[in-house]
Formats: structure tokens, C-alpha cells, sequence
């Protein structure tokens, strides 16, 4: 009716399904919480578009205030987990549904939930009854509900009157500079305008507080990272609270005002094209008082040069995934040098180490060099490469003697050793039927299903910094897990508007001659791409081509290929997310698409094993296929079985994933960022191993 006739927006209309105290002991309203969440999530179900609105602070009438402030956080994030979209609460008496202490969380649960009692039961005048409740609050009776709800509400009256009220002493009550400080600690922008203002009422310029409660907070959240107490993250949402800080400030600041402690010039080195670690090292050293110049991805010498020339940084940044970053780190330190540029480098990367850095980059420059395993060292060094006190240290430790290195990167393929297959490998196997040979380009609709196949280690874990075996711990509701898993759910919600998922692939008819590899198709005689693999000098002298049989009856083996990519539009979304401040979305929509790539792989070989007649059996796990155990292995090329990133230009010769809209650069990297190549064998003997000489580190 009001849409159709009275021509409402769906959205318009907001629906309230009303809330009851649960701690009244009103046997009407027992069981009410659990009713509205229900509620909820019937009216989001039945009609997605319009909206619901609750008066959260109702279900706690009756109760000390205390212990209605954490019954109304509890209450609130039930309700916003069933989809509620509005609340009427006050957000000042609300406690972050991550820092309520687990025991004040169960009591609260167990009262809006009339879960029954587990403790304190044996002094308890009705002890014998509660001992036999059932679990859900529908299937106990009338007497039952009542002493139940009886229970908790004495339970957690009981634990707020006694409990001094919480030691923390409440954010109101800390002294401003505290307060000020704890806003970019805890990450939170609640009630940071208003204190802002407080503090310049008492005549305290913008930039000392700046440079005073506002950076003690920030070298706060840089101690809790290095002692392992906060996150990845949290540190976002910490970078965030700082930006809405000084954004708020700079209105206040004179032109001459400047907080800045340095500027650093950063790029990702030619021909790669990541910078998800790049982008990290950017906001983590920008919300730390250092101006940033951020020249993004491929960036040739040539051009950090000039920006040296216009910008006269303090220091430069280089970024880069591979191997073959770090070898163009060596190329552009030695271009730089020759420049007269003789500003400290800090030199980042997965494949990058110390070792490289010391022993090939800082002889090719000449200066201080520094190697910084990840965004919280890079800050560090550069703190102490600003500080006069500690800057001769640090420039002493990272300087070598100039003596330049020169990069070799072909591999030497003299000492192959004179097997030409691997006694490893079993030959007298059958030559499995592939389904079809035919190229095939897909756009992967159904985003939650790959995401269903993303390794929770890797997201939540490697790029989110969450410590621990993430999946148990967000069962057993740890706060950190919970909120972690919410906030990611949320980028998720925006991905899920713009994210696509694309695949090329193609099953290659193929025979191995020693190290060679020929692809075939159409059955013709002539390859169309001879692969050419290393194997290793000692062992079990593997190498790829090992795991292709020998022809059976005339008929050839295969293997399969692939390229897939979730990177479209990505570094747009992360980049404008970045400008507004949104650290944690513009970190976790770039981490989510690396990691929807990877993603995409594990569920396109599962497709290729069903191509290829050995589908996956029902009680195959995820974390089975995590750690790959199922028939044959993919292997991409760059990772250590196949160091040679050169072969990339063959699957771009045969796949043409330009189709799908993957570049492969100079470097012969794949643009955009998250994306993943692979050469997919069926042999049950694949394993993973090195070759271990073509990548010297
Ligand atoms: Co792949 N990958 N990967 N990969 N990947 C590596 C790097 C690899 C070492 C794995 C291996 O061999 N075991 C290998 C490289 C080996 C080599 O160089 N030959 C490799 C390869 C080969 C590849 C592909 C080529 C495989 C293929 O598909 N054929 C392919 C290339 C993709 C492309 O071209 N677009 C590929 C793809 C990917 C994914 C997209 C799936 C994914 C994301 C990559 C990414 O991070 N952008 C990925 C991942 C996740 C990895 C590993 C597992 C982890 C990398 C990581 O942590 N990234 C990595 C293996 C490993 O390291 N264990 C591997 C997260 C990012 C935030 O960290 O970039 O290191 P990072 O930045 C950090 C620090 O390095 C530092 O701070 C940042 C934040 O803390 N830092 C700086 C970085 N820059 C700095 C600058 C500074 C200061 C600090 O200046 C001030």
C-alpha cells in the first residue's frame, strides 16, 4: 500500500518492532529480546529494502547503570547482526562490544537470551528447577521462564552492585590529554570532535595538540603493535582517528603551521605493480606526522628522480612483491646514486630481505640504505633517521662501501645434471580423459561462493594481523575475531557492489622431453609453446615436465592453464577510500581482492580435477584444499618449482587473459595487482619443492 499507492521509496519506510525490558520481571516481556532480534531479521528478510529502527535502552530499564550499559551494547550488536540499520541510544553509555569483558557479556546474553543458568545454581533457592531448563527460551514453561529470568537478572544486578564501578575509570572522567590520547588508542571518533574543542577553548594551538596528546597517542598504538597487543587492523582504525583529528584541526592551523617530522617520497619500483604493502607503509607513516608523496606503482628511476628534484625529500621509499623488484632496487639505487641523490632508502617487499639489501642494494648506492620488514619498522627507521640523536647510528649501520652490484638474471643452465626425469616420478599411469580442450573465459558470478573459498589465515590473519587460529577464536566469540569478522563483513557489503571475479583457462594436449615441456593443440605435430623448466642438481632431481606421462596409444597427456583476477576497479575504490580516510576499508578491500584471487584459483582447480574425471569427494574440507591435498598440484610461475617469471609470456601467448582484462607488464607481473597465473598438472606425484638456484638471495 504505501509504496504502491501512496508511491513511497521501500527505504522510506522504517519499521520498528518494538522493544520490552527484559529485567522488570514482567513475565509478559520474558523472552522479548530474542523476539525482537527474530524480528528483525523476518522483516529484513521479507522486505530488504525498507529499514528498522529500535529504541535500544528500553530492554534494560530497571537495571544499574552499569549493567545497562552493557546489556544495551550486547542487545545492539545482536540486533545489528539480524540487520537492524537504525538505534536510538546513546552512544556515550555505549561500550565497544569488543572491549566488554567476557564474564559482563555472558551475564548480559544469558539474561536477554533466558539461557539457562550453568553456575551458582547449588545455593540457589530454586536451584533444582533451573537445573533441568531447556536451552531455548520458547520450550521452558511459564514457571520455568520466570525463574530463570529471575536468576539472571539477580546475577548481573548482583555483579554491577558489587563490582567497583569499573576500575576504568569512565573516558569522561580521564583528564583531557588522556582522553584525547585514548580517542587514537582505541581507535574511536565518538565524542574526539567536541574534546578537540575543548582543548583549544583552553587556548592550546592546533599543532600542540598535534604534536602532543594526539602523537603521544599514536606512539602509544606504535608500542601495543611491537608488543603484539594491537593489530594491523586496529592500527587502521587507529590511522583513522588520527586523520579525522588533524583533518578537523588544519581548519584551526595558520598556513605556516606544519606537523610534519619529514616528507618521504614512496614508490612501488618499475615494472611491479603492487601496492597494497606500499599503501600500508603510506598511512601508517602519514597519521605519524610525515608528509608522503606517494608515486604508486611501476615508477622508473627516471621519474623518482625528478620527484627527488621537486619534492627534496628527507627520505625515499621503494616498494616492490618479487625477485625482480628486488633486483630493480639495485638498478634504481645505482640510477639515483649516479643522480647525486644521496637521501637514505627504505627498501620493502615480500621477497626482499636484509641480507639482499646489504649485500646488492646499498653497495649500489652507496648511502644508507634500510631494510624494513613492515610498515611499523619502516616508521620506526624513519623516526630515527629525524632524530639528530640517533640519525649517525642509523645511517652508519646502513651504509656499505660503494663498491656497486651488478645484476645477473638469467639462471645458468650448464650444470643441469644428466637426468632427465625424476626416479620419483611414476611413468606407468593411466593418461587420464580430459572434458573438453576448449579455451574458456568466464565472469565468476557468485562473489560469496569463491569468498567461501578464501583461507581465513591469509585474509583475517596475514593481511588483517590477526594473531591465532582465527576461525576458533571467532567460534568461541573472542571479542577481537568478532569485531575483526564484522568490519570485514562490511567491506565485504561494498565489494560485493563493484567486485568482479574473472577467469581464463584452457586444458593443453603435452609432452616432456627431459626439461622441455611442448604444448600441443588440435592434436598437430608442431607445438604452439615449448616451455623450458629447471630441475633440480641433487635430491630427488625434480623439475615440472617430470609430472607429464608419456604418450599411451598415440595419445598425449595434458596439463591445464590458467590466469584469474579480482583486481577491476579495486585500486580506485582503495585509493578514494584512502583520500577520505577510511583506512581500514581502503586496506581491506585491496587484501580482500589479492585474497578473491587466490581464492578464485583454489575454486577453478577444483573445476579443472572435475574436468579432468577426479572430482572432489563430499567430505573434502576447505582446509584440505588450503594445504592442497587432493590429486596433482598447480604451480605458478615465479614461486620456487618455476622461479622463472620470464614464462609468464608463454601463458600470455596461448591464454591471451588481455580478454579478461590482465596486463602482463615489463616485469612480467600481471596488472591489476590481484591477480594469479598457474600451470595446473593432474600427476598424482606433484609435490611442491624448490629448484633452489634461480633465485639468489
Ligand atoms: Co605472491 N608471490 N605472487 N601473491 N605472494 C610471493 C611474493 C612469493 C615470494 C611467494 C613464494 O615464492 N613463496 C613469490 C615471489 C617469488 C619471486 O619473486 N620469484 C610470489 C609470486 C611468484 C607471485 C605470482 C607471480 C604468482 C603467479 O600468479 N604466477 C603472482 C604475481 C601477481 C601479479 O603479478 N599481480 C603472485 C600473486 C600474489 C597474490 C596476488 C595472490 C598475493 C598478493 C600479493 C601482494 O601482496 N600484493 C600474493 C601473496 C599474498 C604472496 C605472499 C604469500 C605474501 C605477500 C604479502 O604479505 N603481501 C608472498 C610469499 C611470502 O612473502 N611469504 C608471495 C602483503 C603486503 C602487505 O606485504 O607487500 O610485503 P608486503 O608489504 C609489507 C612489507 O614488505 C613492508 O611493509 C608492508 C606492510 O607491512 N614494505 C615496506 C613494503 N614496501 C615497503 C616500503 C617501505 C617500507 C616498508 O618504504 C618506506
Amino acid at each position: 500500500m504505501l509504496t504502491e499507492k501512496y508511491g513511497l521509496e521501500p527505504e522510506d519506510i522504517i519499521f520498528d518492532p518494538l522493544v520490552f525490558p527484559c529485567a522488570t520481571g514482567d513475565k509478559n516481556y520474558i523472552g522479548g529480546a530474542v523476539e525482537t532480534i527474530e524480528g528483525i531479521r523476518l522483516i529484513k528478510q521479507a522486505l530488504p529494502n525498507v529499514r528498522t529502527i529500535l529504541g535500544i535502552s528500553n530492554v534494560s530499564f530497571g537495571l544499574p547503570a552499569g549493567a545497562r550499559e552493557v546489556v544495551n551494547s550486547v542487545f545492539l550488536y545482536y540486533c545489528t547482526k539480524a540487520g537492524l540499520d537504525l538505534a536510538i541510544v546513546n552512544a556515550e553509555k555505549l561500550e565497544r562490544f569488543a572491549s566488554i569483558p567476557t564474564q559482563e557479556r555472558e551475564l548480559a546474553e544469558n539474561l536477554l537470551f533466558s539461557h539457562p543458568p550453568k553456575a551458582g545454581l547449588a545455593d540457589y533457592s530454586k536451584g533444582a528447577l533451573l537445573g533441568t531448563v531447556p536451552a531455548d527460551w520458547r520450550e521452558q514453561n511459564k514457571v520455568q521462564r520466570a525463574a530463570v529470568n529471575q536468576f539472571h537478572i539477580a546475577a548481573i544486578t548482583e555483579h554491577f552492585r558489587t563490582a567497583k564501578k569499573k576500575e576504568k575509570a569512565r573516558a569522561a572522567d580521564l583528564p583531557l590529554d588522556e582522553r584525547l590520547a585514548n580517542y587514537i588508542i582505541e581507535g574511536t571518533r565518538d565524542g574526539l570532535v567536541d574534546d578537540l574543542e575543548k582543548k583549544r577553548a583552553e587556548g592550546a594551538p592546533p599543532l600542540d595538540i598535534v604534536n602532543g596528546p594526539l602523537m603521544t597517542g599514536m606512539a602509544e598504538v606504535g608500542r601495543l603493535f611491537n608488543a603484539n597487543e594491537l593489530i594491523v587492523a586496529e592500527v587502521l582504525q587507529s590511522a583513522e582517528a588520527m586523520k579525522a583529528a588533524v583533518s578537523h584541526l588544519e581548519q584551526f592551523m595558520e598556513k605556516a603551521d606544519t606537523a610534519k617530522r619529514g616528507k618521504v617520497v614512496l614508490a612501488t619500483v618499475k615494472g611491479d605493480v603492487h601496492d597494497i604493502g606500499k599503501n600500508l607503509v603510506e598511512i601508517i607513516l602519514r597519521n605519524n606526522g610525515y608528509d608522503v608523496v606517494n608515486l604508486g606503482i611501476k615508477v622508473p628511476p627516471e621519474e623518482l628522480i625528478k620527484a627527488y628534484q621537486e619534492h627534496k625529500p628527507d627520505a625515499i621509499g621503494l616498494s616492490g612483491l618479487l625477485v625482480k623488484s628486488a633486483l630493480q632496487m639495485i638498478i634504481t639505487a645505482s640510477d639515483l646514486k649516479d643522480a647525486g641523490i644521496q637521501v637514505p632508502l627504505l627498501v620493502g617487499g615480500a621477497a626482499l630481505s636484509a641480507k639482499f639489501t646489504q649485500t646488492k642494494i646499498a653497495p649500489s648506492y652507496g648511502k644508507a640504505v634500510c631494510y624494513a620488514k613492515d610498515a611499523m619498522t619502516g616508521l620506526r627507521l624513519m623516526n630515527e633517521l629525524m632524530n639528530p640523536t640517533t640519525r649517525e647510528n642509523v645511517v652508519r649501520a646502513h651504509t656499505a662501501s660503494a663498491n656497486g652490484y651488478a645484476v645477473s638474471t638469467t639462471i645458468s643452465a650448464a650444470e643441469i645434471p644428466k637426468v632427465t626425469r625424476s626416479p620419483r616420478v611414476r611413468t606407468d599411469l593411466p593418461i587420464p580423459r580430459v572434458a573438453t580442450v576448449e579455451r574458456k573465459v568466464r565472469l565468476v558470478p557468485d562473489l560469496r561462493d569463491i569468498w567461501s573459498y578464501i583461507n581465513p589465515f591469509m585474509l583475517y590473519g596475514r593481511h588483517m594481523g590477526f594473531r591465532g587460529d582465527f576461525e576458533k577464536r571467532l567460534a568461541e566469540r573472542d571479542s577481537k575475531a568478532v569485531e575483526l569478522f564484522e568490519n570485514m563483513e562490511e567491506v565485504k557489503k561494498e565489494a560485493a557492489e563493484f567486485m568482479k571475479i574473472r577467469a581464463v583457462w584452457q586444458f593443453f594436449e603435452t609432452e616432456a622431453d627431459g626439461e622441455l615441456l611442448h604444448l600441443f593443440v588440435g592434436g598437430t605435430q608442431e607445438p604452439v609453446h615449448t616451455f623450458r623448466f629447471a630441475r633440480q642438481r641433487q635430491g630427488d632431481y625434480l623439475c615440472l615436465s617430470d609430472y607429464v606421462l608419456p604418450q599411451q596409444n598415440g595419445r598425449r597427456d595434458h596439463l591445464a592453464m590458467f590466469v584469474v583476477t579480482a583486481g577491476e576497479g579495486v585500486r580506485e575504490r582503495s585509493e578514494k577510500a584512502k583520500n577520505e580516510g577510511y583506512y581500514f576499508k581502503s586496506h581491506g578491500l585491496q587484501a580482500l581482492a589479492i585474497e578473491t584471487a587466490e581464492a578464485c584459483a583454489e575454486w577453478l582447480h577444483r573445476r579443472i580435477r572435475e574436468d579432468w574425471g577426479f572430482p572432489d569427494p563430499p567430505e573434502r574440507t576447505m582446509a584440505q584444499r588450503f594445504t592442497s591435498r587432493y590429486r596433482g598440484k598447480r604451480y605458478s610461475f615465479g614461486y620456487p618449482a618455476c622461479p622463472n617469471l620470464e614464462d609468464q609470456a608463454g601463458i600470455w601467448k596461448l591464454l591471451r587473459p588481455e580478454e579478461i582484462g590482465v596486463q602482463l607488464t615489463e616485469g612480467f607481473m600481471m596488472d591489476p595487482e590481484a591477480s594469479v597465473s598457474a600451470v595446473v598438472f593432474h600427476h598424482p606425484d606433484c609435490t611442491y619443492f624448490s629448484i633452489g638456484e634461480a633465485t639468489e638471495s
